[in-house]
């Protein structure tokens, strides 16, 4: 397959839309239906009209739309959070102890809330004082110095820091005090990094192919568009107030890979690479996403784009979205339910106007994305596109390091590659660029026991999110208890193919469990003595790639304990996996 390359387009900075107020109507507290079996909706003139304004730089949302919104909504109109960047109100708050912070109702928002546009998530529940830096990782690309940075920064909070390689190829780090914050935002530019714009109802990492530039078979390299949409997002890292007061989260991934590592399927906006008349570029996806109340997969726009496109399409749609979005009941909020109430052509009309032609092409039935594909594991060593060298791909159990082993994937990365190190949506490791010659030696580096490039067969598709240790919305614990139940069932089965087990501690589905193979979702139930006990609903099913398709509950409220039995069973039924006695009977 031909690869392509584009221009490196400077990226395209914030430029103020700005509308007529001529028909003005309330916001309607109540939430849009769905509508997608039922054909175009009507859509009145007035429901057009943008519900936010720029004001002195920032967008906010109209006083006549005001009533009926979510609390958030309040928090962001009470205090525009990205003043604490942008005019350095971080600098004040960061001196404020933080017992006087919780006393007043605006500075406690300021670290609940409005901290999270600056990637900064105060663990009030489970950690009190200590907050998660969540960055921005294009593509999941960062290099040995950034990874050292990174670590240097937790190791000076001993056992309260760590750091996990997120869902979205992405590093989050832990135990962060207020005081170091304005330090840490200097030496994050100082090593090329950011972590603005990144939690609360902002644009999320952009996903892409972690083999990217490397990889034989990619279609293309997908690093210059997620590194252009990261720099239009971010407003090259110095913040983009068009973008930041979205009516909720919002998810971008580019797709360079037959096998879609970049999960197109649940993204609100989704590249998928396409030619249209011998022009190459991306048909577009939109309105995937999961939450607690609703899981959509993403749907086609019916729009294609030339690849230099890219940044002034997502803006053409994160404007329509931010404009026109719901802003109430924040279970209902997200941008399918926008697309559901204007219809796909009412929602592509209005993206078609925020271009900067007002012109959007129909979708190009040359989609190059192969349908018969195998998707490869990356785990191992692996040739690269350029001869003479190898990547290697590590597993890294449930994305969990720690600042020393930091440090040692980073100095593999020096030693060994080119001071590459790329993050993938499975919570693992990938080192490129290393010489054939190095690979003997690099096989034999001790830290290869902990995070190996050949992980038994359950561990390689294994995924946890955060869990209870940390985060405030959990149910269940997750990691460790992902890893037990995992090393428990391997012992009892043994199989010839992975199979991709996903945990995630509440309904929230940040470890996507709809797209594994087997999911379980935190939840509290009783046990045989009706004690209160955590438990997971099963998911069954889900699958990745062009064939994709979301997993269904297949059985509710298991007792945690109760797990391990259920796993090995489906596992024998609907995997192929052999009991390790008989098997060693049979041998
Ligand atoms: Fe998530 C909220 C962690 C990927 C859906 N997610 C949270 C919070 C911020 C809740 C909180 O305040 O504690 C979690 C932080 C816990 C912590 O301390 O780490 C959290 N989400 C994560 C991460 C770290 C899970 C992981 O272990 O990898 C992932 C960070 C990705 C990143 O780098 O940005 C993460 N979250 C996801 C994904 C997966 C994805 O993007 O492919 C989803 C489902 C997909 C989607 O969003 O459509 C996801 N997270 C949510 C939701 C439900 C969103 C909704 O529309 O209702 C919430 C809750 C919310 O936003 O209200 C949430
Ligand atoms: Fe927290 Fe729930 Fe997301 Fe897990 S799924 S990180 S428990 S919000």
């Amino acid at each position: 397959m031909a690869s392509f390359s584009i221009k490196f387009l400077a990226p395209s900075l914030p430029n103020p839309t700005r509308f007529s107020k001529s028909s003005i109507v309330k916001l309607n507290a109540t939430p849009p239906q769905t509508v997608a079996a039922a054909g175009p909706p009507e859509v009145a003139a007035e429901r057009l009209e943008p519900r936010v304004e720029e004001k002195d730089g920032y967008w906010i949302l109209k006083e006549q739309f005001r009533q009926g919104i979510n609390p958030q909504e309040k928090v962001k109109i009470e205090k525009e959070p990205m003043k604490l960047f942008m005019e350095n109100g971080i600098e004040e708050l960061a001196k404020i102890p933080i017992e006087e912070i919780d006393q007043s109702k605006l500075t406690k928002d300021d670290i609940d809330v409005r901290l999270k546009w600056l990637g900064l998530f105060h663990r009030r529940k489970n950690q009190y004082g200590r907050f998660m830096m969540r960055l921005k990782l294009p593509n999941g690309v960062t290099t040995s110095a950034q990874t050292r940075y990174l670590a240097s920064v937790i190791r000076k909070y001993g056992e309260e820091g760590c750091a996990d390689i997120t869902t979205r190829q992405n590093w989050q780090i832990r135990g962060v005090v207020l005081p170091d914050v304005p330090e840490i935002l200097k030496g994050l530019e100082e090593v090329g990094l950011t972590s603005l714009q990144s939690g609360m109802d902002n644009v999320r990492n952009p996903v892409g192919n972690p083999l990217a530039g490397i990889d034989p078979e990619e279609i293309v390299d997908t690093r210059p568009y997620t590194n252009l949409l990261s720099q239009f997002i971010t407003g090259n890292s110095r913040g983009n107030p068009a973008v930041s007061n979205l009516p909720r989260k919002w998810n971008p991934c580019v797709v360079g890979s037959h096998d879609l590592y970049e999960h197109p399927h649940i993204n609100d906006l989704a590249y998928m690479p396409a030619i249209k008349d011998g022009r190459f570029g991306f048909n577009l996806l939109v309105g995937g996403f999961f939450s607690a109340k609703r899981c959509d997969e993403a749907i086609p726009l019916d729009a294609w784009v030339p690849a230099d496109d890219v940044v002034p399409v997502c803006k053409a749609i994160l404007e329509a979205f931010r404009d026109l979005g719901f802003r109430g009941n924040r279970q209902k909020c997200r941008m399918m339910w926008l697309i559901d109430e204007l219809g796909v052509e009412g929602f592509r009309a209005e993206v078609v106007k925020r271009m900067p032609q007002q012109e959007l092409e129909r979708a190009s039935p040359e989609d190059l994305v192969q349908k018969q594909w195998e998707r490869r594991d990356y785990l191992g060593v692996h040739p690269q596109k350029q001869e003479g060298y190898s990547f290697i791909g590590l597993h890294i159990p449930v994305g969990r390091v720690q600042a020393d082993d930091m440090d040692d994937l980073a100095r593999l990365a020096d030693e060994y590659g080119s001071g590459e190190l790329r993050l993938t949506v499975e919570q693992n490791i990938i080192i490129p660029n290393i010489e054939n010659s190095k690979i003997d030696a690099l096989l034999k580096e001790p830290i290869l026991s902990k995070f190996s490039p050949d992980p038994p067969i359950l561990m390689k598709g294994l995924v946890a999110c955060t869990g209870n240790q940390f985060c405030g919305q959990a149910i269940i614990e997750t990691k460790a208890r992902s890893l037990k139940i995992t090393e428990e069932v391997q012992r009892q089965v043994s199989l010839t193919r992975p199979v991709r087990m996903h945990w995630t501690g509440c309904p929230n589905t940040c470890a996507q469990v709809q797209v594994a193979d087997i999911g379980f979702m935190g939840c509290l139930t009783r046990d045989k003595d009706k004690k209160t006990v955590e438990g997971a609903d099963v998911f069954l099913g889900g699958r990745i790639g062009s064939d994709s398709h979301l997993g269904e509950v297949y059985k509710k409220a298991v007792p945690c304990d109760e797990l391990v039995p259920l796993i090995v069973d489906l596992l024998i039924k609907n995997f192929g996996a052999v009991p390790r006695e008989r098997e060693e009977t049979e041998d």
